[in-house]
This record gives C-alpha cells, structure tokens and sequence, in this order.
C-alpha cells in the first residue's frame, strides 16, 4: 500500500534533477563568500524577490529570527498576527535569543491583521512603553487556510508600517503559492517590505533552505547574526544546487497542487459530519474539522492511516491536509473515497 501523506509540502523529496545538481555542485566555502552555487542562489533570489541582497539560511524558523534580530534591539516589539507561525510555531525564538516581545493581533480568517487595529498597537512614546520597531507579515499565511494575501493589502500595511517608522519583514515561506493563485509576480507582493523569508523545502521540493532577502546592509548584519546562531555553513553549494532548480522549475507546479487542494477540499466538504468551506481554499492547504455523530475525530484519523492516509491533527477535531508534487490526481481521489467510507 502506498502512503499518502499530506501531513505537510515539507515531506517532498528533491526531484531526480535535483539529485544530479547536488552531486554535480560546483562548491567553495561559503562563510567566506567562495561558494560559486550558493551565491548564485543568494542572487537569484534577491533577483525574484526585487531586492538587493540574500543570505541562504538552512531553515524558515532561523530566517525569520535572524531577519527579527537584524531589525530590533533587545526589548523592541514587533507587531503579528496571533496566528502567526513565527508567534505559534518558532519556540519563542525571538523572545528567548533576540529580547524581542511579540504584540499580537488577531488574524482575520484571511490571514491579513485589521490596519486599524495595528494602528492603534504601535506604541506611542512613553516611559512605561517598549518601542515598536516592527510589523511582521504572512504570505501566504499557513493557519489561516493557506490564504493568499493580495499585493493591494501589503502595500496598505507597509505604507501604514512607514508612516510610524517600523520595518516590515514578510514571512513568505510560501510566497510563491500566494504568487502563483493570484497570478501576480512574486516581487509585487513584497514591493515595500523591508525583509523577505521564503522556503525552498516546503511545495518547492528542495531537501533543505530558505532564503532572506533585503537590502545590502540589512543582509550584511543577517549574514553575521547566521553566524552567530550556527547558520554559517561550508560547501553548502551543494543543497544551493536544488534550490536553484526548485526557483527554476518547481514554481511552476504549484498551480497543480492548488487545483488538487481544491478538488479534495469539495470533496471532503461534501461528506457527513465534515465541516469545511471549499471556497476558503486558494493554494495547498486544507483546515477542516470534524463533528460527526458517530465518528470521533481520534477514529477518524486512526482508520485514515490504517489505509495509508496520513494527515496532521492540528488541534483536537481540526485536522491539516497539505497538497504537493508528490500527491496525485488518482490519490485525492482515493482520500475522498477512504473518507467517506470512514464517515458514511
Ligand atoms: N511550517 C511547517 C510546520 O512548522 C508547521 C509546516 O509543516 O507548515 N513560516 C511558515 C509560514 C511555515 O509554515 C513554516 C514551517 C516556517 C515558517 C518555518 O520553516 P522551517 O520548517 O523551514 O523552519
């Protein structure tokens, strides 16, 4: 039986290419700039994203510190959303390593934070009050649904951000899904902020990486503070290697993931005692949560895996279901099929 595991697009493994391109890397040391494949890697995202540097980091979670670092002092604040991945998933990082303190803001159902209210969070000048240095931004934005946030809206929230002198740093570890639903070029999408982090290793199948982008000297200080947190790595060139054909050639397949997102997201709606909104969904990932009179949602999950079908529990009763390369067209359908035999 063949698994199908839609636990997360982290679990792609790198295209056959990709496996050439590593063994074949042409490699240096890269803590003294002399890796010829990261740092055409490093340019080539600065290239897609519209800004003047990129510093390869081995993961999402430290490109979001270090970026978080290089633009606050220890007891500035950053302003986020409460359903942010670096406020939910990143061990405080920010707060234990930087002395950074996280001001929240609800997340609305489409990931965007309400500009009124963060007008209202940034900090006047006080005694009593920490400065507030920073808005940080989701795109697309994981926990609410995998929503894609529109350029209008960044450019709204960094205008907003400018007026009272804060950086603006994008979590964009999926930002080229948020690019491909909404057919705008990627760099529209983070014209006005000051630091972008996007994933190689989520829907882009590379083994591993991410990547910071900024302006030359925001990218000098996150390269000496991946330094500083063991990010500083040697012939890393050769896991440069798939990151440059996941930017080349694995953009391209993310509309098929969305496609499928969609395909059994209507199909999962459609079943007894699942509830779950199709039109919410617009890249690859799927929230739904089970209330069914029989069927609790631990049995649920126990006879998805029986046949092979792995998903991830989230919270009790909300499930995550993530589209990528390796889940076909045939598999969504046989996950619809084992579900509705499970809930029928
Ligand atoms: N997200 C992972 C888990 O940590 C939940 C996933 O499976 O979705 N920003 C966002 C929006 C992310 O979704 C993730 C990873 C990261 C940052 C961190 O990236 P990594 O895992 O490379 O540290």
């Amino acid at each position: 039986m063949n698994t199908i595991d839609l636990r997360s697009d982290t679990l792609t493994q790198p295209t056959e290419d990709m496996r050439k391109a590593m063994a074949e890397a042409e490699v240096g040391d890269d803590v003294f700039s002399e890796d010829p494949t990261v740092n055409r890697l490093e340019k080539s995202a600065a290239d897609h994203m519209g800004k003047e540097a990129a510093v390869f980091v081995p993961s999402g979670t430290m490109g979001n510190l270090i970026s978080m670092l290089s633009h606050c002092n220890r007891g500035d604040e950053v302003i986020l959303g409460d359903q942010s991945h670096i406020f939910l998933n990143e061990v405080a990082g920010i707060a234990a390593l930087g002395g950074i303190h996280p001001h929240t803001v609800l997340n609305q159902p489409d990931g965007t934070l309400d500009l009124e209210t963060v007008e209202k969070k940034i900090r006047a000048s006080d005694l009593h009050y920490p400065p507030t240095r920073l808005l940080a931004l989701e795109n697309t934005h994981n926990y609410c649904m995998g929503s894609p946030i529109q350029p209008e809206y960044m450019q709204k929230a960094s205008a907003l951000a400018k007026r009272y002198n804060l950086k603006v740093h994008v979590d964009g570890a999926r930002i080229f899904n948020a690019a491909v639903a909404l057919e705008v070029n990627v760099k529209d999408l983070v014209t006005d902020a000051d630091s972008v982090m996007f994933c190689l290793s989520k829907g882009l199948s590379a083994p591993v990486g991410s990547l910071v982008c900024g302006n030359k000297e925001f990218i000098n200080k996150a390269r000496k503070l991946r330094k500083m947190v063991g990010g500083g790595m040697r012939q890393s060139g050769h896991l440069a290697a798939a990151g440059i054909i996941a930017l080349n050639d694995l953009v391209k397949t993310l509309k098929k993931d969305h496609s499928n997102a969609q395909v059994l997201a209507k199909g999962l709606a459609s079943l007894k005692g699942i509830d779950l909104d199709p039109k919410l969904i617009k890249t690859n990932i799927i929230f739904f949560r089970i209330k069914h009179p029989k069927v609790d949602a631990d049995i649920f999950l126990k006879k998805l895996e029986d046949q092979g079908i792995k998903i991830l529990a989230i919270q009790p009763g909300i499930f995550r279901a993530v589209l990528h390369r390796e889940i076909s067209e045939s598999q969504v359908e046989r996950v619809i099929r084992v579900s509705e035999e499970i809930t029928n």
